[in-house]
């Protein structure tokens, strides 16, 4: 049952708030770490992490700091001037990553819409394909942002259907397919680029074939074509590897950095590329107010930071292989869960029940009722990304609570 509070104040988000979003109902007013609390004080394990863009935990300390300090002296210039904190951050960043340039944008969206800039671009000038004729591949069930060119490759109809007319150049190929993907490569020389999510976050956490990632990399490699790599969800340690490609060791020719950048604090998302490839954006010919600003940046490189001091890498792998296991040795007990699937910690359980059932919601609405807050994804599944600080005694709690809450289903 909700408050007086928590109606009033869902009253006035739906009244003045675009209602774009169907928000499990819990009203949040503080994080920390791994929990949050709501209006009531009740507290929650957060399993959702705002979609992998807190890893570090809710107001993460040390970046907190960095972030008073720094909002004290200087947070935005426009780069319209150099300022005294964005190249040491992105030396920092782009050493991490393993890449020679970054190019810093805000949202996620806006790195993926950049990258294709990039890749297009690279494609006239470097690769040479006819002119206004370039086409990017990119999979089934992907989810790169919901600007209108990128909404224009999506293939969930709602995502896009009045928002035309959309942007040409992109392809659909079946997602961990790299059959698929040859068949493109080989009959078609104006393709520049494939555009690829390590592991299809939206699409429910679809984890592909091992080596599915390779091969793909191998026939971008003999085709020439770029493999841009979307990590704005995977990447920052999320899937038990610094980069989710790093579970294959490829290294992306362009990789797409976005929510965790920077641990919640600020939008910070990037492009990282090698030189050759960044170096075809010219003066002028790409940019943003709030890109690399001073803020954002030191901002950014205290989070990744903490994210590498602190292992969190490490921490997702071995809690995440705790996890899985955990609900898998209890299928047999627990009917509804059908299947068990992710890596690090980014997992989802799929359940025994169609994609329009109401399950899905109201065990959500039941693990909200004990203290975990996920949210269902693609219908049938139940996203679980925690925190990735969450010890191991927190995560068995949240175990309790979830197996506790299937129990009734
Ligand atoms: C929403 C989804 C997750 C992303 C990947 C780019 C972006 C996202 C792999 C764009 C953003 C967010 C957006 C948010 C919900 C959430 C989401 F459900 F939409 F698909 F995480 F899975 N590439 N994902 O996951 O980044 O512009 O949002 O900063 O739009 O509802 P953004």
């Amino acid at each position: 049952m909700l408050s007086n509070v928590e109606k009033t104040l869902i009253n006035k988000e739906e009244t003045f708030c675009s209602n774009t979003y169907h928000p499990l109902p819990v009203v949040l007013k503080k994080g920390k770490g791994v929990f949050v609390w709501d209006v009531n004080n009740k507290k929650y394990f957060d399993y959702l992490s705002a979609y992998s863009a807190v890893n570090q935990g809710h107001c993460n300390k040390q970046i907190l700091n960095t972030f008073i300090k720094q909002a004290k002296k200087l947070t935005l210039t426009s780069r319209a001037f150099y300022n005294n904190e964005l190249g040491s951050s992105l030396e920092y960043i782009t050493s991490v990553f393993g890449y020679e340039k970054m190019l810093p944008m805000n949202s996620g969206a806006e790195a993926v819409e950049t990258a294709i800039k990039i890749c297009r671009k690279w494609g006239y000038e470097v690769k040479k394909v006819q002119h206004n004729k370039a086409k990017i591949i990119v999979c089934d069930g992907n989810f790169h942002g919901r600007t209108t060119t990128v909404v224009s490759f999506s293939s969930h109809h709602g995502s896009r259907e009045n928002f035309g007319p959309l942007t040409g150049g992109f392809e659909t190929i079946n997602y961990n397919d790299s059959v698929s993907l040859e068949k493109k490569l080989k009959n078609d020389k104006n393709i520049v680029g494939f555009l690829v999510e390590p592991i299809q976050g939206e699409g429910g956490v679809v984890v592909p074939d091992d080596g599915y990632l390779t091969k793909c990399k191998k026939l971008c490699e003999k085709y020439n074509i770029l493999f841009i790599a979307d990590e704005i969800q995977t990447g920052v340690c999320r899937t038990g590897e610094l980069l989710a490609c790093h579970h294959e060791n490829i290294k992306a020719d362009i990789t797409i950095l976005g929510k965790a950048l920077a641990g919640g604090f600020y939008p910070v998302s990037g492009v990282l590329t090698s030189k050759k490839i960044m170096n075809v954006m010219k003066v002028g010919q790409h940019g943003s107010t709030f890109g690399g600003n001073p803020l954002a940046c030191v901002v950014a490189k205290e989070a990744i930071k903490f994210a590498i001091e602190n292992n969190l890498s490490e921490k997702a792998h071995k809690l995440g292989l705790i996890f899985r296991n955990y609900l898998i040795d209890q299928i047999e007990k627990l009917s509804i869960i059908k299947s068990v699937r992710g890596k690090g910690l980014l997992n989802a359980i799929v359940l025994n029940c169609d994609v329009n059932s109401e399950i899905p919601w109201n065990i959500c609405l039941s693990m909200r009722d004990n203290g975990l807050l996920a949210k269902p994804t693609q219908g049938n599944k139940i996203r679980f990304a925690p925190p990735l600080v969450i010890t191991e005694k927190q995560l068995f709690s949240s175990l309790k609570i979830i197996t506790k809450s299937l129990k009734n289903f």
